[in-house]
Parts: structure tokens; sequence; C-alpha cells
């Protein structure tokens, strides 16, 4: 057993989240925030039997798109501390990782 562990974009769960539930995968859903951008992300947790994950991981990458981000940051040596230049960031289509399970109960 596998624990698949994704973050995506906000916009593209509701989709993932359809596309996961149609495949019968059990997945529970998190409301989470990137610690870099601060803004609001979805971490998905996605039990699974070691053969699945790739189909897991086959249907995160297809619903989850990359996207350009502007994050204001200081600019260094600014005399102004309110004054910010904004800066792109990628972000990516998923971040996902995959642990093994030791035990899966339901009491
Ligand atoms: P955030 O932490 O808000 O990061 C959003 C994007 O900002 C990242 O995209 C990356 O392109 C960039 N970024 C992050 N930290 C940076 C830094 N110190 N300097 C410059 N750019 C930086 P992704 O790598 O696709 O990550 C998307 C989200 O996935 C992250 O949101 C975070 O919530 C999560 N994440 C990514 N890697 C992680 C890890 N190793 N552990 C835990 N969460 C992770």
């Amino acid at each position: 057993m596998k624990l698949v562990i994704a973050i995506v974009h906000d916009e593209d769960s509701h989709r993932l989240l359809e596309v996961l539930n149609e495949e019968k995968f059990q997945v529970t859903k998190l409301a989470s925030t990137g610690g870099f951008l601060r803004s609001g992300n979805t971490t998905f947790l996605i039990g699974t039997e070691e053969q699945l994950v790739s189909s897991v991981i086959e249907i995160i990458s297809r619903e989850c798109n990359t996207r350009k981000e502007l994050k204001s940051v200081p600019v260094a040596g600014d005399p102004h501390p309110f004054m910010s230049a904004p800066i792109e960031v990628i972000t990516g289509g998923a971040t996902v990782f995959v642990v093994d399970v030791e035990k899966y109960l339901k009491l």
C-alpha cells in the first residue's frame, strides 16, 4: 500500500477530484497554503495499491497545469520597505510524494 500526497493548484483541484472519483480512487482533499507564495493550494491524499500508483500519477499529470504567478518581494537595499518588485514564479502542475504505508486500518 502506498500513500500519494499531491499538492496541486486550486484551479485544477475540482477536475482532478472528479477524475479520481470516476476512476474509483479513494481520496481526501485538504485545503493547504504554499509556504512561498502564501496562497491557497490543495493537497490530495490518495491511498492505493502499489501497482496503481502510476495510474494516479498519470491522472494528476494530465489534469494539472503549470502556471506562471507573480510574487512581490522587497527590493534589496531599498530605503522604503513598503516598496516591492514582482518576480515571476513557475508553479508546478503538481508536487507529488509517494510514501510507503506501514498500516492501513479502518476502525
Ligand atoms: P509554494 O511554497 O507557495 O511555492 C510556489 C512556487 O514558488 C514553487 O512551485 C516554486 O516554483 C516557487 N518557490 C518555492 N519556494 C521558492 C523559493 N524559496 N525561492 C524561489 N522560488 C520558490 P512548486 O515547486 O511547483 O511548488 C508548488 C507548491 O507545492 C508549493 O507552494 C508548496 O506548497 C508545495 N511544495 C513544493 N515542494 C515542496 C516540498 N519539498 N515540501 C513540501 N511542499 C512542497
